[in-house]
């Protein structure tokens, strides 16, 4: 039996822009923390080979202590392999952490574009794998790849997955399909958590190992491979696991209709614990507020006074109270205007937004020959 630790997308040492200068210094420990506690995982597991498919690092800006933290984690491991297949964050390439630093022993790095493969024989194991060497990776790393080595053949990479024309390394499900892989460790998709199957090769992304923004929401963490032989058979089972503490959430308020008198806080509250339910994960929060309704919401004020409950962020969507149903069916020019408009009604940006809706309300009263404020 061969236990695997897939990971990726780690992105050590990310500058977390958009945080104040002392919450990034706690996000990156924060994240250096997360990662050891995966290794743990593995140590506990027993897993014998880590597969990092891509990203372990953001950009070439490394810190010195990063790499002594990485080294450390790698050495106090000596008996589990960690394979690293670099990713467009950080290509292979002078430079580059891969070539100014020197990994302990059982650390493997694929170092060429094309595809190359470490037999591990004790475990009657080969990974398969190669790395970006820049940003972009045209060519398709396993086109007409077929693996002829005997045991359990697995593959770490950074790719993107079905679609053709990627510049990021493009593999496709038939490749993996007519590939007789066991496992494809793949990288680069921060929010793909699907686990799937190509013919015999069963094939997922982990997945970010922590959550950095809103894009990244959910549970994030990496997957337990457990490949075995049983009655002369192989076996593989695939199985995720949480390492991140917290979760990045979006949750949309809709406060259309009659609830004109109710207190917006409790109601928002109400809805967060509807969501986020009774766990004691942190979440990171933040609000949509949509509907048609003239409620006036401070973003900022309503931002501060719901801290406690983990949101970082609202965003005012609501559109005020027209009667847009009659509108929208108005064949007159008072539709067509309105129609006009209504992708500007709803926009994203919220000075787009209000600038819409006070262009609708003069262009009505416009067209109702009132008098213009
Ligand atoms: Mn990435």
């Amino acid at each position: 039996m061969v236990k695997i630790l897939h990971l990726a997308d780690i992105h050590l040492d990310s500058p977390f822009k958009k945080m104040s200068y002392s919450d990034s210094v706690k996000r990156r420990a924060d994240t250096r923390k997360v990662f050891s506690d995966a290794l743990g995982y593995a140590q506990k597991s027993g897993v014998s080979v880590v597969l990092l498919s891509g990203d372990l690092f953001d950009s070439e800006f490394y810190t010195e202590n990063t790499i002594t933290f990485l080294s450390d984690s790698f050495k106090n491991m000596p008996d589990c392999r960690f394979i690293i297949s670099p990713g467009n964050h950080d290509p292979y390439k002078y430079g580059s952490p891969y070539t100014e630093n020197v990994f302990p022993k059982n650390v493997f790095i694929f170092n060429s574009e094309d595809l190359q493969e470490i037999t591990f024989k004790e475990l009657g194991l080969t990974v398969y794998g190669y790395a970006f060497t820049s940003e972009s990776h045209i060519k398709r790393p396993i086109e007409g790849f077929k693996v002829s080595k005997d045991g359990f053949n697995v593959l770490c990479a950074h790719t993107e997955i079905d679609t053709p024309f990627s510049n990021y390394a493009p593999i496709s499900t038939a490749e993996l399909s007519n590939s007789g892989l066991d496992y494809a460790a793949l990288g680069h998709i921060h929010t793909d958590k699907e686990i799937r199957k190509a013919s015999g090769t069963v094939y997922a992304y982990s997945g970010c190992l922590t959550g950095r923004d809103f894009s990244e929401h959910g549970d994030c963490g990496g997957i337990l491979i457990t490949l075995d032989v049983i009655n002369g058979r192989k076996t593989i089972d695939a199985e995720r696991a949480v390492f991140c503490p917290w979760v990045y959430k979006t949750i949309t308020v809709n406060l259309n209709g009659s609830e004109k008198d109710y207190d917006l806080k409790n109601y928002i509250v109400k809805r967060i614990s509807d969501e986020t339910g009774k766990t004691k994960k942190e979440y990171i929060l933040r609000i949509i507020l949509t509907g048609n309704t003239d409620r006036e919401v401070n973003e900022k004020a309503m931002t501060n006074d719901l801290s406690e409950y983990g949101v970082k962020e609202i965003e005012n969507r609501m559109i005020s109270n027209f009667d847009f149903l009659g509108l929208n069916d108005d064949f007159s020019i008072r539709g067509e205007f309105y129609r006009t408009l209504k992708p500007m009604l709803s926009s994203e940006n919220p000075e787009e937004r209000r600038k819409a809706e006070a262009a609708l309300k003069f262009g009505l009263d416009a067209l109702n020959r009132k008098e213009l404020e």
